[in-house]
């Protein structure tokens, strides 16, 4: 899917801004609130996530269905043209109406949707609604499960009156809302519906192979310009190659864009394209042909008081902090991030392993979805994960909407799923096999691997990675607080997962640290006991020429659930959640502003 730019023939439309809101109360669709205006409503900044505007756990803790609303009046010029309603993100179900009818429905919070509305847009005064739902449950990405309190407690035979409430089956508040922008766009009537482009480099030239997808009849031009503006190459046809002689490439941390313009009768397209190559060969990933390591975090969107909504102040200063820091990438941990932060990373030369939403795949994790210790295995026919199908929808929407950018190096299919059971290889094959056939660009796929178990041979599924990338917490979950101890198991582990012959990553490491504890003995929760904690990590990495990278958890703290072990919220951040740094995060600046972004296990 394109992002909605300003060109020669398209305009564009901002829709944020404060819009009307009300909570649903169970009556929200019977009444047919979105039939007229919202009585009693309250206002509410788009985009946002609404948990935290308002005070009281009414809005932070809300069950189900929620309602935005605004007027909109549109042009009669605008109406001539194709005119599309869209949706950058919406968390986790929307229905949207225009006057009182619905015109599109779409499953899923962080992937855009759009909807063509010229025919129903009338003149004057036009009610826009949008119902969103924030229930996550088995067939929801991510996962939810039931009330941990539902009908009483473990235990008491005493039965009571429970409130509905999300319980996650993940370690991230469950921030909703419509939390990226709200645009409306026009195309001619004749469009460009889509663009491929995958580069290939020979010597001191590159080609391009493109396809341009478009609806109505007419014929393509494409057109490549360099960052001065210099036409470089053109070619006609809907599909054919373009060559860039000299070319410069997108390089990691040196990001060169060029713009290819694509018209199409009247409608044209500028898509900025970086060229670059990767490649996963041996035990080493290239990119460029040169042998990269990952240095840098798994982060979160999450911002005090948007929560999840779009921060692009906050994006802007967290690849300043992270380049101050010698960082070259980070995970969209875990969900795809907005368009407006992968567009960023291409033009700062970031490099980013996108994740789709799917986190809470795994009931062996005993909270969220199999709450109460029910024992059910995740892949039970029965009782067992229901998201096979909406996964599949997540992989296919986020490769297409990011399968261009030079940022993404790798798919990430899941997070921390269940690999070990019976079932995983029978749901996580054909997602593989998917998200393979639909990158144009084929890029390395990998599945972020849970600690449940040290010995690599129980991991069923290892096999579909091009890398394997693992989460472990050896000093903290795993051996807290003997960090001495735990991570020669950390060695003893890596020793075995030599055997696969694969190049293998650190997507997760780290221990809760408070901001401001200190002790002259570094006890957990100190800023000291962190810094001991990836000392001792990093050393172990660095004996192993086939550990390819390393990413904190997490970047920043940020808001979870509340919980026993969550003190306002997961605190392993390298910097507090306003950006501030942990002692931890100067040890990390010089670490990484001493390793090479290339061959630094060649180097050693
Ligand atoms: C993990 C999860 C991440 C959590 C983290 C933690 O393994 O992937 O979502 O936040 O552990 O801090 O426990």
């Amino acid at each position: 899917m394109l992002y909605p730019i300003l060109t020669d023939s398209r305009m564009v439309s901002s829709l944020d801004g404060i819009w009307n809101f009300k909570l649903d109360n169970g009556e929200g669709f019977n009444e047919k609130w979105f039939e007229k205006p919202l009585g009693d409503s309250t206002t509410m900044p788009v985009p946002s996530s609404y948990n935290d505007l308002k005070e009281g756990s009414d809005f932070r803790d809300h069950y189900g269905w929620v309602f935005y609303q605004r007027q909109l009046y549109v042009p009669k010029t605008l109406r001539e043209d194709r005119l599309v309603l869209r949706f950058d993100a919406v968390t986790h179900h929307a229905k949207v109406y225009l006057n009182g009818e619905m015109l599109v429905e779409h499953r899923g919070g962080f992937l855009p949707f759009e909807v063509e509305i010229q025919d129903y847009v009338k003149d004057g005064n036009n009610l826009l609604t949008v119902a969103v739902d924030n229930v996550i449950d088995y067939t929801t990405l991510p996962v939810g499960g039931e009330n941990p309190m539902l009908g009483g407690m473990a235990g008491y035979d005493f039965k009571i009156e429970t409130k509905k409430v999300n319980n996650p089956n993940f370690d991230f508040f469950n921030y909703c809302g419509i939390t990226r922008h709200v645009r409306l766009y026009t195309t001619p009537k004749d469009y460009i519906k889509d663009i491929n482009v995958i580069s290939s480099i020979s010597g001191e030239d590159a080609v391009l192979e493109y396809k341009v997808f478009t609806e109505g009849s007419g014929s393509c031009k494409v057109s490549v310009y360099d960052e001065e503006g210099n036409k470089v190459s053109e070619a006609e046809g809907a599909e054919g190659k373009l060559k860039i002689e000299n070319v410069r490439l997108w390089q990691v941390l040196d990001a060169y864009l060029y713009d290819i313009k694509v018209e199409f009768n009247e409608d044209e397209y500028i898509l900025p394209y970086g060229v670059r190559t990767v490649e996963v060969r041996g035990l080493e990933f290239l990119i460029n042909g040169e042998p990269f390591y990952f240095k840098g975090y798994g982060k979160h969107e999450d911002t005090f008081p948007n929560g999840r909504g779009i921060n692009e102040a906050m994006n802007v200063k967290d690849l300043s902090i992270m380049k101050w820091q010698g960082c070259n990438s980070f995970r969209t941990s875990h969900y795809p991030y907005s368009e407006e932060m992968m567009r960023l990373c291409d033009r700062e030369g970031f490099v980013v392993i996108d994740e789709t939403p799917a986190v809470g795949i795994n009931f062996s994790f005993g909270g969220g979805a199999n709450f109460n210790g029910q024992k059910v295995s995740t892949f039970d026919k029965e009782r067992g994960i229901k998201t096979f199908d909406h996964h599949k929808d997540v992989i296919k929407e986020m490769i297409n909407r990011d399968k261009n950018h030079a940022c993404v190096v790798m798919w990430s299919i899941a997070n921390e799923a269940d690999t070990t059971s019976e079932g995983a290889m029978e749901y996580f094959k054909p997602l593989f096999d998917l998200a393979r056939e639909t990158d144009p660009q084929n890029r390395p796929c990998t599945m972020i691997g849970v600690q449940s178990g040290a010995d690599p041979k129980d991991d069923i599924i290892s096999e579909l990675s091009d890398v394997v990338c693992l989460n472990r917490y050896y000093g903290w979950y795993f051996g807290g607080p003997f960090i001495d101890d735990s991570v020669k198991l950390l060695e003893a582990e890596l020793i075995k997962w030599r055997e696969i012959n694969k190049p293998v990553m650190f997507t997760e490491y780290g221990a809760d640290t408070v901001s401001g504890f200190h002790n002259t003995t570094p006890v957990m929760y100190t800023e000291e006991y962190q810094v001991d904690y990836y000392k001792a990590n990093n050393d172990v990495f660095d004996k192993f020429d086939f550990i390819i990278g390393e990413q904190a958890w997490n970047f920043a703290d940020f808001a979870t659930s509340q919980g026993l072990v969550r003190v306002d919220g997961n605190k392993k951040g390298l910097f507090t959640r306003d950006r501030k740094p942990k002692l931890v995060a100067h040890y990390f600046r010089e670490r990484w502003n001493s390793i090479p972004n290339f061959n630094y296990k060649k180097n050693k």
